[in-house]
């Protein structure tokens, strides 16, 4: 098998979007039998890398792509898929939507045929403050009926709202965009009514321009909400796209293990590598095309040793992303302790995470192995007397049947592709198996999620 290695083909797929346009057309027909899988593996070069603020932690969008505008079908959308970031309307910024708004209903006439001229200039000021509200809030209506409801959304993509832009601000926002359209709905509404009641031309034409002066007031103290929108939009575009029926190896560790350098080894995608904790500041999609079957890579945030309730957002991310997903495990073991920690605190937060994650196919690797056979790190504060023979075990060679790599020494790689490769094989069988799954239980649990759906949206 390692021969066959040499025959690795890379080409460049434009995006992941293209990548699963294509998986989808495959779904459905995992055709080759296990036995006769090649590894002639094409590692996606363009690795999604946008970054996003993760809050409080945290950093913003670099990318923003042209997207689908239109999002009717929310009944879809709901818990059982991800992908509504992609779906999300296209949000225009706060003054292009009033100066638009202005040059339109600038150019509002007057009703035909009305010869009196206070008459004529009311029923023009009337309808010239009614088109300016309508055209302020028709987008604001359209962004609050698009933008999806939280409690629709997949769990993962309800947690990536949650994490990267602070709990509840995402249903803040769009509450202030709504505030802002009904005000100018209330504001437009009374300013029209008030100019059709005018006297006189100069009357009607004072009120015209004291209601479009309210208008673009409002328009201007309370616009900032839609800009937080627009940011929210481009903030969850730029998000990994993942694609559940797509198998999904997810590389998972302490910080500073070498989960990056291994995402490089294993994709031609091209995370950040640096020498300190939480360099990996959110969850990085990488594509693996094996035999025409593409497979998805996330690299993590790092874990540490604490308990859930004091973890960073950075961590969050990682457990959603395992409690979330179906994805299988390449957890990252560093016993040389270059990382920063110790191999007895990666050892309890690997115990805690098998034992909690234990339905995940696994794989257990050693990194930077150059260093064991150097000089490990030694953790002087390290109280190696207490240890139980598993935790001396661990500190030794690690887990059982873990296989033990270098990038830097470039050792043990060739096996842990084909050990990666075996695992993702396995695990898209489990989905064509949870996929073709119809018994009565299953359908039961499918019918009683549909059923409670449509309770919540009632
Ligand atoms: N000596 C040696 N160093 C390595 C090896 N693999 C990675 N490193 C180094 O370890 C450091 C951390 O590597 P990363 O790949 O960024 O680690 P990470 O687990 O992704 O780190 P976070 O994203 O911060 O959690 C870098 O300085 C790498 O160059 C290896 O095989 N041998
Ligand atoms: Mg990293």
């Amino acid at each position: 098998m390692n021969g066959v290695y040499g025959l690795i083909q890379q080409w460049q797929l434009p995006s992941s979007k293209f990548l699963l346009r294509n998986s989808k057309r495959l779904h459905g027909k995992y055709l080759l039998h296990r036995s006769c899988v090649y590894p002639i593996v094409c590692f996606c070069r363009s690795m999604q890398t946008n970054t996003y603020e993760v809050a409080k932690g945290s950093y913003l969008p670099t990318t923003q792509t042209a997207q689908n505008t239109k999002s009717k079908d929310k009944v879809s959308l709901k818990n059982e898929n991800v992908g509504a970031f992609q779906k999300l309307p296209m949000v225009m910024p706060s003054v292009d939507i009033l100066y638009s708004a202005l040059r339109k209903a600038k150019r509002t006439s007057p009703t035909k045929g009305i010869a009196n001229i206070a008459k004529r200039e009311r029923n023009k000021g009337a309808k010239q403050l009614d088109a300016l509200m309508k055209e302020l809030a028709a987008p604001l209506r359209d962004y609050v009926d698009n933008f999806p409801r939280k409690k629709y959304l997949h769990p993962y993509e309800r947690s990536l709202i949650e994490l990267t832009l602070g709990d509840g601000n995402y249903e803040e926002v769009l509450m202030k965009v709504d505030t802002l359209r009904k005000k100018v709905v209330s504001v437009g509404k009374e300013h029209a009514s008030l100019c059709a009641k005018s006297l006189s031309k100069r009357e009607a034409e004072e009120r015209l321009s004291g209601g479009m002066g309210k208008l673009e007031e409002i328009f201007h103290h309370e616009g900032k909400a839609i800009d937080e929108l627009l940011d929210i939009a481009k903030t969850l575009r730029a998000m990994p796209v993942v694609d559940l029926e797509t198998p999904t190896l997810c590389l998972v560790g302490a910080p500073n293990v070498g989960k990056s350098s291994l995402v490089r080894i294993l994709s031609t995608g091209k995370p950040e590598v640096c020498n300190y904790p939480f360099t990996t500041r959110g969850i990085l999609m990488g594509h693996i095309a094996l035999n025409y079957q593409h497979f998805q890579v996330t690299d993590t945030p790092g874990l540490l040793r604490r308990h859930d309730e004091d973890r960073n957002n950075l961590e969050k991310l990682t457990l959603a992303v395992l409690s979330q997903l179906p994805t299988a495990i390449l957890y990252v073991h560093d016993l040389s302790g270059e990382c920063g920690m110790s191999p007895s605190d990666q050892y309890l937060i690997y115990k805690e995470i098998k034992e909690r994650f234990n339905d995940h196919l696994w794989l257990d690797v050693i990194s930077k192995s150059d260093l064991l056979q150097e000089s490990p790190v030694v953790f002087v504060s390290e109280d190696t007397t207490a240890d139980d023979d598993e935790m001396v075990q661990y500190r030794k060679k690690g887990p059982d049947g873990a296989i033990h790599v270098s990038v830097k020494g470039e050792q043990g790689l060739n096996e842990l592709k084909q050990s990666v490769h075996k695992l993702l094989i396995a695990q898209m069988d489990r989905i064509r198996n949870q996929t073709s799954d119809t018994s009565p239980e299953s359908l039961t649990e499918r019918f009683s999620q549909v059923h409670t759906i449509v309770n919540q949206s009632k």
